[in-house]
């Protein structure tokens, strides 16, 4: 069955994209949930690379209940047959994780795929076996994912010209340095460190957004 297309209707109108994992947040993880999303986050993805799976399930549970009562989406990382249990909005997969057909059996054709790429052959392939938007980074160098070299902004303007799915731009996106991002292209912005590592989560994440409106 083909994938529902309208689903990226409900992608493309996210502009301001957090990724909250615990071990890098201030606050405790549900506080920080629902500072992004007063802040004005369009999506928040769960990324926790150590935790049991019924661990996750259970935060994964109640970031459910938080986003549902809100217009943010839900993406999950990883872990596919979780984001199915959840209900979550969507799942985002690594080039080393499950490929896009078998994530796409688990979760269903109404939910979003997104595909983490740091090269323009892998943007394409993604594109071509249906994900419904893909991450281009790190476009600076991040201590998040530190075994990931930078890509530099290089590799974002190519997938502007080139790619018509909604792209992220990723990796150590800051206040400082987004103008550069939003000069070569990046209309779409995931941020993890310099949001929810802040002392002020909400105003840092309402400060994001103003950015990406200007
Ligand atoms: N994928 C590419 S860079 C990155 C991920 C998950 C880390 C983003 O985190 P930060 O803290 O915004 O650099
Ligand atoms: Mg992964």
């Amino acid at each position: 069955m083909e994938p529902d297309k309208s689903i990226h209707k409900n992608f493309s109108d996210v502009r301001l994209y957090v990724i909250i994992s615990s071990c890098l947040t201030k606050k405790p993880i549900l506080e920080t949930l629902q500072d992004v999303i007063k802040g004005g986050a369009d999506a928040v993805q769960l990324r926790e690379k150590t935790l049991s799976d019924s661990d996750f399930i259970k935060l994964a549970g109640e970031f459910r209940k938080i986003t549902a009562q809100s217009k943010t989406i839900f993406i999950i990382n990883d872990r596919a047959e979780i984001a199915k249990m959840v209900d979550a909005d969507g799942l985002h997969i690594g080039q080393s994780d499950l490929d896009i057909k078998t994530a796409r059996k688990i979760i269903g054709n109404k939910k979003i795929i997104g595909v983490s790429t740091h090269t323009i052959e892998q943007a394409r392939k993604a594109r071509d076996e249906g994900a419904d938007y893909i991450g281009v980074g790190p476009i600076f160098s991040t201590a998040t994912k530190k075994h990931e070299p930078p890509v530099g902004l290089e590799y974002l303007r190519q997938v502007r010209k080139e790619i018509s799915i909604p792209f992220v731009a990723i990796g150590a996106i800051n206040l400082k340095n987004i103008q550069e991002v939003i000069d070569a292209g990046g209309t779409r912005v995931a941020m993890c460190s310099s949001i929810i590592g802040s002392d002020t989560i909400m105003e840092t994440t309402q400060a994001f957004k103003t950015r990406l409106f200007l």
